[in-house]
């Protein structure tokens, strides 16, 4: 079902013709998740990493009014180089985008809208936007949340952010009857943290395995999202009190700056980095490679599954 908005770039359209492992990734993370120019140097390494397992990258944004899955050198380049100038763009905003002729970095959220019409299926990003704190009073809940309760890709992250309510967070998942996978945990983890106080509904070690719940919940027309939760390395992963301690203070100053809205993401990552001296921002380029690297086995299990169907 491709859509008149949307290019798909010639390596990712022959590898979906040939029935070929394929994982999406995220522009957002580039503009707004990681600084110059660390956001281009990571963008090209977990696009090597996804062709050393055998799959083919597929990074997603908007650009001039297009829908893109497969980008080049170039506008990875521009989209690393223009940081957060890039309009953050999630579901409500493709349609104005669209038909302005805008560009847009793509959330969890538009990305996941992008690969399921360009038929990709495996998805890798950092962590998930989440119920935030405070949302209670807020109602800030992210759209990524929304958009796995109904669009059929699935997702492999590190978890919902640290910054969010993990167990509203897990609440609404469950609500929206989006399957939550542990990889190799049975608990949550928690983005910089290896886990969190929550469990998942079921606890998978390897590829196949995951690839096989891929396929029962499509097989089934169950349709939407599943959230594989890969935790941080042990050697990166922050220390639980460290990582609270930093949180509080970043979240006050971000009360007292009057931060609001999709600004609330990219400015609590930003601030986090600076506060921890660097080391929050070495465990997200981190995790986001070992999700690219799950990501590539578990498509090239779901294409085999689905060949021998
Ligand atoms: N994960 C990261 N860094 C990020 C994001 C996720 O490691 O910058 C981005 C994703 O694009 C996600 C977005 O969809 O933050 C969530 O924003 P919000 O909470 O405003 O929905
Ligand atoms: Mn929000």
């Amino acid at each position: 079902m491709h859509s008149q908005y949307l290019d798909i770039s010639p390596e990712v359209s022959n590898a979906l013709a040939a029935g070929q492992p394929v994982v999406a990734l995220e522009s957002t993370i580039i503009s707004h998740g990681l600084p110059w120019p660390v956001n281009m140097e990571t963008a090209h390494a977990v696009a090597q990493l996804i062709r050393e397992a055998g799959a083919i990258p597929a990074t997603t944004a908007l650009i001039n009014g297009r829908m893109k899955a497969g980008l080049s050198t170039a506008e990875i380049e521009a989209l690393s180089r223009n940081g957060q100038q890039t309009c953050k763009a999630s579901r409500r905003d493709l349609p104005w985008l669209i038909a302005t002729g805008g560009s847009g970095s793509t959330t969890v959220a538009s990305t996941m809208i992008i690969a399921a019409l360009a038929g990709i299926r495996l998805f890798a990003t950092g962590g998930i936007g989440g119920v935030h704190r405070g949302a209670q009073q807020t109602f800030d809940i992210s759209a990524d949340l929304q958009e796995l309760a109904r669009t059929p890709v699935a997702v492999v992250c590190s978890g919902p952010k640290i910054i969010l309510d993990l167990s509203l967070t897990l609440e609404y998942l469950e609500t929206y009857g989006v399957t939550v996978i542990g990889y190799g945990t049975d608990r949550l983890p928690a983005f910089y943290l290896r886990e969190s106080a929550f469990n998942v509904d079921c606890r998978r070690d390897n590829p196949e395995s995951v690839a096989a719940i891929l396929q029962a919940r499509w097989s089934l027309g169950l349709d939407g999202g599943l959230l594989v939760a890969n935790p941080v390395d042990e050697s990166l992963a922050l220390a639980t009190d460290d990582a609270e301690q930093i949180m509080s203070q970043a979240m006050q100053e971000m009360i007292d700056a009057g931060v609001s809205g999709k600004a609330i993401t990219p400015w609590l990552l930003t601030r986090l980095h600076e506060i921890s001296g660097g080391e929050t921002l070495t465990t997200n380029i981190g995790l986001i490679k070992s999700n690219a690297r799950l990501a590539a086995e578990i498509a090239q299990a779901f294409c085999e599954l689905s060949e021998t169907r």
